[in-house]
């Protein structure tokens, strides 16, 4: 039997892709990064189908690179070119298989969509926070193998935060059944922790046990336009107390982001009728419902009262405050948009770093400068989640310049961008993970100690290294 009629005997005709054209979609990543090869794309239905699929593997030495909604911005889910491995994708496994509103949790199957996710959550009075421009289309599986960030982790934190419990198919095809609903668990080492932000090199998450909060009955967002990073510091660091604890989102945007969405994002406006070099998105959202009458009023009055006070205090220049939901889903595209509109206006290298949030504005001053040194025709472009000192510190291909001349400099541009960080106690990669853009790079500015503790663990869990080989470590 061949390698292909055997997957088939365990996925069947629906779980297999084996012509090149059915295969192409993914072979490549969402940024046209990387073009690889593949045996098959295997699409299991089940985690004892992705169980089998492993095993044979493992008995082949055939290496696994999973996949979910293929949205990733390191290419952990695109195979290498030697066509050596198969794709294992996870979206036929898209359940949602028990919603407890009492607990407080979701059991999912690893292949769910994010927005199912949010709108399940929402349909039982209940969030789902994690919340990322790519929520259409990434899974909760990708989430969690890649520890994702997005907009609202400054409040309920990154996907680890998110989890209480996985199940997981190990390199040598055994299911680990870890589908836990505890708060506490302190019996051993976690392994929970250890498959969360892994990038697939250690197993394939199959199911998860999501945790929930109460659903918002009070938001508010406004667009503020700020004079530099530092205001946008200081108004964020003002309004924890202002919102009584209620600041979900706090993003920044610097004007060139802003142009690229409107150039390319049909339909988008400038909210603010003057152009401004920064701008600061700021959600505050609560669980108590605004009451009628109330002296304080909502959340709506008090960011308004706020902004008014940082007005006169020289913090905000200009805001607008959204009064629909459909103004602040406007807002938020013009947020939600910058990737694409990257992607739209050509070229570009992505710097997806974090350093205190205190530090931000000393690190955009120094870290323009750092990148104009290196391509003086480049173009910055800023934006991120300012709240976790997260920033996608972002260069854009100088107007009409090709892929090949631009990136003959990405290398002279990153390391001069990546020392400035590494020099502020930062990190290389916040929330996008290592995948096989940043391997070189993981290996240059970690320690040996750590080089080697993640190395350690890789050969003890994959011996064969066939789980997702060459991405995160090099072994
Ligand atoms: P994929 O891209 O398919 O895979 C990502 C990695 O996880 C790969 O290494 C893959 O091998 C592995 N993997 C996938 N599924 C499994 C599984 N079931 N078991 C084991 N390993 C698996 N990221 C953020 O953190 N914050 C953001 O704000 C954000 N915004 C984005 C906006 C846009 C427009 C886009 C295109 C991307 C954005 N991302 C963001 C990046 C991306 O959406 C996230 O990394 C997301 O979590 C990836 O999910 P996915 O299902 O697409 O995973
Ligand atoms: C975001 O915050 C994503 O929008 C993508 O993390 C960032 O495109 C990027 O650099
Ligand atoms: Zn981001």
């Amino acid at each position: 039997m061949s390698f292909h009629d055997k997957l088939r005997a365990i996925v069947g005709d629906r779980g297999l892709i084996t012509g090149e054209q059915g295969k192409y979609p993914y072979l490549s990543d969402w940024r046209e990064n990387y073009l690889g090869s593949a045996l098959a794309v295997v699409r299991p239905a089940t985690s004892q189908e992705v169980a089998a699929v492993v095993k044979l593997c493992a008995a082949e030495k055939i290496a696994i690179v999973p996949q979910g909604g293929n949205t990733g911005m390191a290419g952990g889910g695109t195979p290498h070119q030697a066509g050596r491995e198969i794709v294992m994708s996870l979206t036929r496994m898209n359940r949602i298989l028990e919603v407890d509103p009492i607990g407080y949790t979701m059991t999912v199957e690893a292949g769910v969509i994010l927005k199912t996710i949010q709108q399940t959550a929402a349909d039982h009075d209940r969030l789902f926070p994690l919340s990322l421009g790519a929520e259409g289309s990434c899974t909760i599986g990708g989430n969690l193998s890649t520890n994702a960030g997005g907009v609202q982790v400054l409040h309920y934190g990154n996907a680890r935060q998110l989890v209480l419990g996985l199940e997981v198919v190990t390199p040598s095809g055994e299911i680990w059944n870890g589908l836990r609903a505890l708060k506490k668990d302190n019996t051993g080492y976690d392994l929970r922790d250890l498959y969360v932000g892994a990038e697939g090199t250690l197993g394939i998450i199959t199911k998860a046990v999501l945790k929930l909060w109460p659903k918002p009955k009070d938001t508010a967002t406004s667009w503020i336009a700020v004079p530099s990073p530092a205001s946008a510091v200081e108004l964020l660091s003002g309004a924890n107390s202002a919102s009584e604890d209620n600041v979900t989102s706090c993003e920044l945007m610097g004007r060139q982001g802003i142009d690229l969405v409107l150039k390319h994002l049909s339909g988008a406006t400038d909210p603010l009728a003057n152009r401004h070099d920064w701008y600061v998105l700021l959600e505050w959202a609560s669980s108590r419902p605004r009451r009628d009458g109330e002296k304080q009023g909502g959340l709506g009055e008090k960011m308004e009262a706020y902004l008014g006070e940082a007005i006169e205090k020289g913090l905000v220049v200009d805001a607008v405050l959204a009064q629909t939901e459909a103004q602040a889903r406007s807002l938020w595209a013009l947020r939600d948009n910058h990737s694409e509109a990257q992607k739209r206006e050509g070229p570009s290298i992505k710097h997806d770093i974090s350093v205190a949030v205190s530090r931000i504005p000393d690190f955009v001053e120094q870290g323009v400068a750092a990148m104009k040194t290196a391509l003086p025709e480049c173009r910055p472009v800023t934006f991120g989640h300012v709240g976790d000192g997260n920033l996608h510190f972002n260069c854009q291909a100088p107007p009409a310049w090709d892929k090949p001349r631009f990136m003959a400099h990405a290398d002279a541009i990153t390391s001069a961008i990546y020392d400035l960080v590494v020099g502020y106690g930062g990190s290389i990669s916040a929330e996008h993970g290592i995948g096989q853009l940043k391997v070189d790079e993981l290996a240059h500015y970690r320690s040996r100690v750590e080089l080697d503790t993640m190395r350690t663990i890789k050969r003890a869990l994959d011996p064969q290294n066939i789980m997702n080989p060459g991405k995160v470590v090099r072994v």
